[in-house]
């Protein structure tokens, strides 16, 4: 008897991230000015080649290899050294070379330098193993260090944060949380205490260190005396390690055994007196590294986005090649649904996003108005939590695309739903991030801005399909901001309750109506993906709803014992 060839399915291909990704291409073919166009657009396409290149393949070879935690040398020293995978290595070097931190200060692209870097991240992130998070941390501290007057501290580390030197770059590390949670960082128990020669010493322990091999780290830590809360907290430079790599006491007890994000080194450790520097004032810590809690929520969405990108597009390659029931899964009209609405939430992820970079860049060098700062301040927060939750709806639909190969470990493919769940809970959950929404109305407003962004996508759009999508949009936040001002007087439990509705609400109007922007420019260009992403997000839905009785979720709840 012969032996039938069982079959085998073809895997998913990885195409290339810019050449693949027309909402990519046509957002840069809007926004960039002609003069600055032909520069990013260059820079992008060569990154993506070395990407295809060089992570491509050492992802899939290096994917089982994990950091790894040295506590001790061969002869009994304490040295606690973190190993990073292969992976990880190649793409500090990529990092530094491409300077995807140091775009953004360069500043060489003026206003528009945030969207070149984070363009960059865009194609960069779903093919480094959330090397993202140092990144992050990276981006945040130098905005911090270049903005806190501290002349001493920002000549120290700025030169190497900032490098395109593998040799001389560094990465910093958060050390924010701690036991007591990561959410409520004013109950940080962590002591700085000031030598008679003049030295801050820190005492405490940190319970979620991620990028426990950077250089150096900003903290926060209680100068013995100061009050508690927030306001009793300082924020301090460390800097680990010695010459010759020893910790300066502290000691690194483990890393986090975690769901995902498993190439990324997250560490507990305790510090021991570690030697720190004052950033700035001896108080308000919590405020001080706000512009840190900026930037890396700006990265998160971005990381969002690319990751969704990249889950579609493999889905979507799969789905081309993959025979069921008689043909390939792309010509099976269920699927195609499926594969759109992917897309579509993807779009408007990307739209929202990005509009918050343009914003970020324009601040940053001067040119955003006060209308645009307020706005900027909204939807930092709303980007991070929506495109959050949207991340692991969109990576856990993709994998379902795959079937059971979805499930199994080595097609390289439950990585992508595993690491999207860190994206609603690291810095700031979803929770967390819409009280983070009222307290910048609170304070700064905002509302009345982003309303009217909104009204403005549905005035100038001519298409009438388009009007009526972008309408959906500005009745969605209409409704949302007269929610908003009748719960605000009914009192602060009220607001707080439906706080999350309200801000998925609001960023999910706003992504609606910058789509429609998008749509509408390319529709005027005889091109219609974008419009029909637009109609399609609309139809999925963007108001989360706001009208529920508190007094409800009580009655469920005690019932449940
Ligand atoms: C894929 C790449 C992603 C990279 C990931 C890196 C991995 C890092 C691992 C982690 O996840 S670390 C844990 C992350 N933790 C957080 O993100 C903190 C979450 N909690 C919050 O954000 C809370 O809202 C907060 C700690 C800020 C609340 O603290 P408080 O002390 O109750 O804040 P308060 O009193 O409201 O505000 C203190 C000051 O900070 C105020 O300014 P003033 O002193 O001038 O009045 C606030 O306006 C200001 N502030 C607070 N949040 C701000 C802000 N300013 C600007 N933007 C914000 N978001």
């Amino acid at each position: 008897m012969r032996v039938v060839e069982p079959f085998c399915q073809e895997p998913p291909r990885v195409g290339d991230p810019f050449e693949c990704d027309p909402m990519l291409r046509g957002y840069l073919e809007r926004v960039l000015p002609p003069a600055l166009r032909p520069d990013i657009e260059a820079d992008a396409q060569s990154l993506a080649r070395r990407i295809r290149e060089e992570l491509v393949p050492l992802q899939q070879s290096d994917r089982t290899s994990e950091p790894r935690l040295v506590n001790w040398d061969p002869w009994g020293r304490r040295i606690d050294r973190v190993e990073h995978t292969a992976l990880w290595r190649s793409c500090e070097r990529l990092a530094a070379e491409r300077g995807l931190v140091a775009i953004a200060y360069e500043r060489a692209h003026g206003a528009y330098s945030r969207v070149h870097q984070f363009v960059l991240v865009h194609l960069f992130a779903p093919f480094c193993d959330v090397y993202t998070c140092p990144l992050a941390m990276s981006d945040g501290a130098a905005r911090i260090l270049e903005t806190a007057g501290n002349a001493a501290l920002a000549a120290r580390a700025l030169p190497h944060l900032l490098s395109r030197d593998p040799a001389r770059f560094w990465t910093s590390g958060q050390w924010m949380t701690e036991s007591t949670g990561g959410s409520d960082v004013g109950l940080s128990e962590t002591v700085a205490v000031r030598d008679p020669d003049g030295v801050w010493r820190l005492y405490g322990r940190k319970w979620f260190t991620s990028a426990a091999a950077s250089q150096m780290a900003l903290t926060l830590a209680r100068p013995q005396g100061n009050g508690p809360g927030g306001r009793g907290l300082a924020l301090f430079y460390v800097e680990p390690r010695d010459a010759e790599g020893r910790p300066r006491n502290l000691v690194v007890h483990r890393l986090k055994d975690k769901l995902g994000t498993r190439k990324v080194p997250t560490a507990e450790i305790t510090l021991e007196g570690t030697p720190a520097e004052l950033v700035g004032e001896p108080r308000d810590g919590v405020r001080a590294i706000a512009p840190m809690l900026t930037l890396t929520r700006t990265w998160n969405a971005v990381c969002a986005v690319s990751g969704m990108r990249h889950a579609v597009s493999l889905a979507l390659d799969y789905a081309r090649r993959r025979v069921a029931f008689g043909a390939p899964l792309a010509r099976k009209p269920l699927h195609v649904e499926t594969l759109a609405d992917l897309a579509a939430e993807t779009e408007a992820a990307f739209q929202l996003t990005f509009a918050a970079v343009e914003l970020l860049g324009r601040e940053e060098v001067g040119e955003a108005n006060e209308a645009e700062r307020r706005l900027l301040r909204l939807l930092v927060p709303l980007a991070k939590l929506v495109t959050g939750k949207q991340a692991v709806a969109v990576a856990s639909e993709a994998l379902e695309c795959f079937g059971g190969a979805g499930y199994v470990e080595d097609t390289g493919l439950p990585v992508l739903l595993r690491d999207a769940q860190v994206l609603p809970i690291w810095e700031g959950t979803t929770n967390v991030l819409a009280l983070d929404v009222l307290r910048a109305l609170a304070r700064e407003g905002g509302l009345a801005e982003l309303v009217a962004h909104v009204e403005a996508s549905e005035r100038e759009s001519s298409d009438p399909e388009l009007r009526r999508a972008a309408g959906a949009a500005v009745q969605a936040v209409r409704g949302a901001a007269r929610w908003f001002e009748g719960a605000a007087a009914r009192g602060s439990e009220s607001v707080e309750a439906g706080a999350r509705r309200f801000a998925l609400t609001l960023g999910r109007g706003f992504a609606l109506a910058r789509l429609v922007r998008q749509a509408s420019w390319e529709l005027e260009r005889g091109r219609g993906r974008a419009a029909a992403a637009a109609r399609r997000f609309a139809a999925l839905g963007v108001d989360a709803g706001r009208e529920l009785d508190p007094a409800d979720a009580h009655t469920v709840l005690d019932a449940w014992g």
